[in-house]
């Protein structure tokens, strides 16, 4: 009779004698590192980054969610350390993956990140662990590519080791919802799977959802992040409509705002930045090509959204024009960098596309960011200017591309020579305030 590993493991995670282990120490295994050692577990953090190891193991957060005196009080209590020595992949009871799922050049899922912590972890993978990919990624990655490479061990799934799946759900720089209170979606190979996830997760996470696959648990996150790309896609539309029809379109979201069922606020922009909505949606339009099945609202929105720079730029074009201006050799402000508002983070941004295209039309760009004093673009490096009247005053354009609460809109109002706000589309915004 195999040990009963559920029980024990169930067991371990009401005692906090589990050691969790967490593959991949970003903006999502980091936080999460930090609400286990919260509910009093041991936490064994895995990267294959040995700077961000380092950095962990001085008490030192690289990430904006984490506050540093927070995780220096774990490291301290020995409750976080961190490795990059997989070997020791065998001792968590049990392990999280959250790694990057980025797209390639090709825009093709790339799960290289996955397929390499799941073949570290089945090099080391030990009776009685359990294991949980919280990447997000296409429905099937755990159970057709995960389960197969770790039952090489001759490890059975569900009795010698747990396999689930359960998506990352973090909203880097969101004041109110963090790790804990956001509710955890579980879903396990087996039922027993399920169980011991769900056990071990719930001293660290206020609520947990648990369903009856990895698939519907795959599909739940990128139902979420589908139903935002689409809405952002549908808003940045209606911002082109608007201003075709000169009426200021957030007047009209505001006012649709105000109906209290069956609507929900979205804003226009730029376009779609960031490690999720950018990216998510494609890996579902992936998988279901694969199945001779066209995702349309997914290629739509994505249509629309990545359209968005160049709308922008346009607008731009406008203003300047406005001036007897060409954009070459004009001086253009971008203020706000970052993928969105009050963050650190600029990938995917689209504010990069923006001032890719402006230095493309031989624009002299410079950018404001309270957040990214500096950022590297096609080799060049390029460093956040003081938002000062003087600077305002010195651009011929200044483009509101990410809206922080840091920025001035007032001054750069009253400064700007012309105004492009790219949360506006009015028309008279090109002539500033
Ligand atoms: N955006 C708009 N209009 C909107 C909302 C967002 O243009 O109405 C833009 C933002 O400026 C940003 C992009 O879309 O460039 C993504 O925005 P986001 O708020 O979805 O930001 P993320 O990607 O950091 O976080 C999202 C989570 N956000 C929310 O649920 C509010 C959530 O979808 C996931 O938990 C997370 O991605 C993830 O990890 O998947």
């Amino acid at each position: 009779m195999s040990k009963d590993f559920e029980r024990e493991l169930i067991a371990k995670a009401e005692s906090r004698k589990a050691l969790i282990g967490i593959v991949g120490l970003g903006y999502v295994g980091l936080p999460l590192a930090a609400e286990m050692a919260e509910a009093g577990f041991r936490v064994l953090g895995y990267d294959v980054t040995q700077r961000v190891v380092d950095t962990i193991n001085r008490g030192v957060s690289h990430v904006l969610d984490v506050p540093t005196e927070r995780l220096a009080r774990f490291v301290k209590q020995g409750l976080i350390t961190a490795t990059s020595d997989e070997t020791r992949l065998n001792e968590p009871d049990l392990v999280a993956i959250a790694v990057p799922t980025p797209l390639s050049k090709t825009r093709d899922p790339d799960i290289s990140y996955i397929v390499s912590a799941t073949e570290s972890l089945a090099r080391h993978l030990r009776p009685g662990q359990a294991v949980v990919l919280e990447s997000t990624t296409y429905p099937g990655t755990t159970r057709d590519l995960m389960l197969p490479a770790l039952e090489k061990s001759g490890l059975k799934v569900g009795t010698d080791f747990f396999l689930a799946f359960s998506p990352e759900r973090v909203d880097p720089g969101n004041p109110k919802y963090q790790t804990r209170n956001t509710p955890k979606i579980i879903g396990g190979i087996t039922p027993a799977c399920t169980r011991v996830v769900t056990a071990l997760y719930a001293p660290a996470i206020e609520t947990m959802v648990p369903v009856s696959s990895p698939e519907a648990a795959e599909l739940t996150k990128l139902l979420e992040n589908t139903f935002r790309a689409v809405n952002i896609g549908l808003v940045n539309e209606m911002a082109i409509v608007c201003d075709k029809l000169g009426v200021d379109v957030w007047e009209v979201i505001e006012a649709a705002n105000t109906k209290p069922f069956g609507f929900m606020k979205f804003t226009p922009g730029p376009g779609v930045g960031g490690h999720c909505i950018p990216l998510d949606p494609h890996y579902l339009a992936w998988k279901m090509r694969a199945l001779n099945y066209r995702t349309r609202f997914i290629e739509v929105a994505g249509e629309v959204n990545s359209e968005m720079p160049e709308y922008w730029v346009q607008k731009v074009v406008l203003a300047l024009n406005e001036q007897g201006k060409a954009v070459r050799g004009s001086r253009v402000l971008v203020v706000g960098i970052a993928y969105k508002k009050d963050i650190d983070d600029i990938r995917e941004s689209p504010a990069i596309d923006v001032v890719r295209l402006l230095q493309r039309m031989g624009g002299d760009v410079s950018y404001h960011d309270p957040y990214i004093p500096e950022m590297h673009e096609d080799g060049m490096v390029l460093r956040s200017v003081p938002l000062e009247a003087a600077t305002v005053r010195a651009a011929d354009c200044v483009m509101i591309v990410t809206d922080h609460s840091a920025i001035d809109y007032l001054m750069i109002g009253r400064e700007a020579k012309a105004l492009v706000d790219t949360r506006h589309a009015v028309a008279d915004r090109t002539k500033g305030r």
